[in-house]
């Protein structure tokens, strides 16, 4: 029996019985010849195909056939040879696939590392646009100063011009001045000839009509030339605008700042020793005087301790004034003032003081001159200024003027045959008439114009044409 192929599942049955064994399969012709042997034989064989077989497969009712055995084996063996080469192939694979799976993993790492490496590029791009802003940002500022600079410069430039214009104006004008003062000694006199008149009114001498040197090399101006650039009014107290006044309501000065509230004290000796070392207003009142009085006490100068009596900065106060007025004081003890002759002369008879003067020039400069004791007389007496010898840097104005009573415009106590007071425009311990007066017209700008020595004038110390800035008079204690 000879099968050609063979489906899985498939049986053959072989029935043999007396006479016949069949097959469904079987051809006709080979039954006939096996007839006569199998004729009382029953076998059964069954066949069960291999999967995927390809080739023939015999089988006999009379046993296996050797040949047909042999020709199994050897597919089977090509089976298994053909089963051990796909299993190397599927092993290659495996080893292929797990090399697959390390490049993979390789290509991640790679990518992560590219991402790491692109952001850190990103951020040294962000450093060196920040850098090169900064840069750019330095190069504009060494530019904006270079430019300062030149503009500086330049107004340097300009400003040395204008000092050096100015300077040149101040010359003329000073001759001006100096002729003038001769024109009218010379108007004076032809005059006294026209009208037959031998006598003119007494005019004092004058200091130093334009100084040789001038407080402040900054400020040769005169206070004309002032007016004329800065567009100002004339100086409070001057001769065309304020006459001489007697405003009771200036009497005695008038405190506009904090007063402290402790004393009252016999003077600003003892109010810094009482531990007050701020400079302001105190309440004071002097041995054997009935009077409480107010005065601003000086502590930041010299150990503190000074009273100041005297005082002027701004011209916001007239010192054109009479005797009853210089007798009480009158301003602002904060500001301009004038203490009063009866204060000081109570203040100073305590004990042994002495005087400070201290000026201050246009040019901010400060100098002093300073008396080694100082005192009034009485009333009865002219306040007669009693002074000790002098040091400073001012130079010495003031001893001129010791041992002379004070004279203001209605009551002349002067050496002067005319009235001190009337020329000068202010009380003072006039001689005839003097070195000095710190209570005259406060002119704004240093050199002034006038007939007379009327302003703030200090003779050592920038001559009798030259007004100061701020003075200030005051005592102290001596240790
Ligand atoms: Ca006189």
């Amino acid at each position: 029996m000879k099968v050609e192929a063979w489906n899985l599942g498939m049986l053959l049955f072989c029935l043999s019985t007396l006479g016949s064994c069949r097959s469904g399969n079987e051809p006709l012709q080979s039954r006939r010849r096996r007839a006569p042997d199998d004729i009382k034989r029953c076998s059964y064989t069954f066949l069960v195909p291999q999967q995927k077989l390809t080739g023939p497969i015999c089988a006999s009712a009379t046993g296996p056939e050797p040949e047909k055995d042999r020709v199994t084996r050897m597919d089977i063996s090509d089976l298994k040879d053909v089963l051990s080469k796909q299993r190397r192939e599927i092993e290659t694979l495996q080893l292929l696939t797990d090399v697959d799976s390390n490049l993979v993993n390789e290509m991640k790492l790679l990518r992560k590392e590219s991402r790491n490496m692109n952001s850190r590029v990103t951020q040294l791009y962000m450093q060196l646009l920040h850098e090169i802003i900064r840069k750019r940002d330095n190069s504009l500022e060494l530019v904006q100063l270079e430019n300062r600079v030149m503009n500086v410069t330049s107004e340097m430039l300009r400003l040395a011009s204008r000092y050096k214009e100015l300077e040149l104006r101040f010359s003329t004008l000073a001759g001006i001045v100096n002729n003038q003062s001769v024109l009218i000694s010379l108007l004076e006199e032809h005059c006294m000839h026209v009208y037959g008149r031998h006598e003119l009114p007494a005019v004092p001498p004058l200091v130093q009509v334009v100084p040789e040197t001038i407080p402040g090399n900054n400020n040769r101006f005169t206070n004309e030339i002032h007016r004329e650039h800065n567009n100002r009014a004339l100086p409070r107290g001057s001769r065309m605008d304020v006459p001489p006044t007697d405003d009771p309501r200036a009497v005695p000065p008038v405190p506009q700042g904090t007063l402290n509230s402790d004393g009252p004290f016999r003077d600003c000796y003892q109010v810094w020793q009482a531990g007050h070392s701020t400079s302001g207003m105190y309440l004071l009142k002097a041995d054997g005087s009935d009077r409480l009085i107010q005065a601003w006490c000086e502590q930041g100068l010299d150990n503190g301790g000074w009273t100041v009596f005297q005082r002027r900065k701004d011209g916001s106060v007239n010192f054109f004034r009479n005797w009853e007025n210089y007798k009480k004081g009158f301003g602002n003890i904060d500001g301009e003032h004038w203490l009063g002759l009866e204060n000081i002369y109570n203040l100073a008879k305590q004990g042994d003081y002495r005087l400070m003067v201290e000026l201050e020039d246009w040019s901010g400069k400060k100098v002093y001159a300073e008396y080694s004791s100082f005192r009034l007389e009485p009333e009865i007496e002219g306040y007669r200024l009693r002074l000790g010898t002098y040091q400073g840097n001012a130079g010495d104005s003031l001893s001129s003027h010791n041992g002379k009573p004070f004279t203001t415009l209605d009551r002349d106590k002067d050496s002067f045959t005319g009235n001190c007071a009337h020329f000068h425009k202010g009380g003072w311990w006039y001689n005839a008439c003097g070195q000095t007066n710190l209570n005259g017209v406060w002119y704004p700008g240093g050199v002034y114009r006038s007939k007379f020595q009327d302003g703030i004038f200090w003779a050592e110390y920038g001559g009798g044409f030259y007004s100061l800035k701020s003075v200030r008079m005051m005592i102290r204690l001596i240790d």
